[in-house]
């Protein structure tokens, strides 16, 4: 490529938002939890990525993706234009250990992922994992992460032993989350037990669609259970272009009223797609439709829009290519690139 689109390209900071990695010890326990008994959803990709055979060329590549940091990685953002990645512990983090595996092992991955920010603090930006299994060894974690560690937010793949935020056993997190001013970036699992089965067939149970409908029920459950109400500057963001959530407003919105009028559902101060454009933002990861983004940014606001590329699981270049060639104005790319980013993750501007 000629030397001046490059220059060119450079101009905007580019910020991606949803970049997954591992250490060698998660990923040597989610082989142990591949190799027990389970039925969970999750064991498909867990073996399938975790207990590979050897000669299982394009997994070994993505399990070394995952856990390279500073290599394959910094080159892809070079090749890419891309400024930083925000950095999380891939799903489904530490969430199908037992209680202090997992509490411990979210403390390693944290100890670890701030090592790498202060080694490229232009580069890397991170989210803090930690165990909801023991939700007040968790609130401690987390904020460990944002004063000692210096992180930038949370990161939860979804459901916890088919359980969901809107349980009051996870208040602790939430409270902590709110008063750290620490964004969960609540990231796709497998459906939990009780919705997996008809997500069993057709290569169903991650990406193509299971991965959507379990995490977009957990962000409905919150609202519609009212803890925006008690926890109101909660601010918690969706990948995938929002899980589709705000395509359902209108409806969410009326049938909620009724289940309202009917004793089904608390009352709420606000409707829910009123909490979806106050509490929560959403990223464009693995979702590259300029149809989608202009219904998010129209229904949202542009404040509520950000970039990402979901990498390794997804190619850098396309999504480089998707955000450059979006109908948007100068101001606004800004905004979806960078600005909201430094804002709700708190990273300083460039
Ligand atoms: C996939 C895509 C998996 C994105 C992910 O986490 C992810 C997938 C386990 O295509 O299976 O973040
Ligand atoms: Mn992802």
């Amino acid at each position: 490529m000629s030397a001046a689109p490059k220059n060119q390209k450079k101009k905007i900071r580019r910020i991606a938002t949803e970049e997954a990695f591992s250490i060698p010890e998660v990923a040597a326990g989610l082989r142990d939890v591949a190799r027990a008994p389970g039925d969970s959803q999750d064991l498909i990709l867990v073996k399938r990525i975790y207990d590979a055979p050897k000669d299982d060329k394009p997994m070994a590549s993505l399990l070394a993706h995952l856990l390279d940091l500073e290599v394959m990685r910094l080159r892809d953002m070079d090749d890419n234009n891309v400024d930083m990645h925000i950095l999380s512990l891939t799903a489904p983090g530490v969430q199908m250990f037992d209680a202090d595996t997992a509490t411990s092992l979210a403390a390693l991955a944290n100890d670890r992922l701030a090592e790498v920010v202060r080694r490229h603090p232009t580069r890397f930006a991170g989210l803090a994992t930690f165990a909801p299994q023991s939700p007040q060894r968790a609130a401690k974690e987390m904020e460990r992460a944002i004063k000692k560690l210096k992180l930038n937010g949370f990161i939860l793949n979804s459901h916890t032993n088919s359980e969901y935020l809107d349980n009051p056993k996870y208040f602790p997190i939430l409270e902590a989350a709110e008063a750290l001013d620490g964004c969960i970036y609540i990231h796709p699992r497998a459906a939990s037990d009780g919705m997996a089965k008809p997500f069993a067939d057709y290569g169903l149970d991650s990406a193509q669609w299971g991965y959507g409908l379990e995490t977009s029920t957990h962000a409905v459950r919150m609202m519609v259970s009212g803890l925006f109400d008690r926890f109101p500057k909660l601010k918690i963001c969706l990948g995938h272009m929002g899980e589709a959530v705000h395509f359902w407003s209108w409806r969410l919105d009326y049938m909620n009223r009724n289940a309202q009028n009917r004793g089904a559902a608390p009352k709420l101060k606000l409707t829910p797609s009123e909490y979806f454009k106050r509490n929560f933002v959403i990223t464009t990861s693995g979702q590259e439709s300029h149809l989608a983004l202009d219904y998010s940014i129209k229904s949202l606001g542009i404040d509520n829009v950000l970039w990402a590329i979901d990498y390794p699981y997804q190619p850098s270049a396309p999504a480089v290519a998707f955000m450059d060639s979006a109908p948007v104005s100068v101001a606004e790319r800004e905004k979806l690139y960078h600005g909201n980013a430094e804002r709700v993750f708190h990273i300083l501007p460039a």
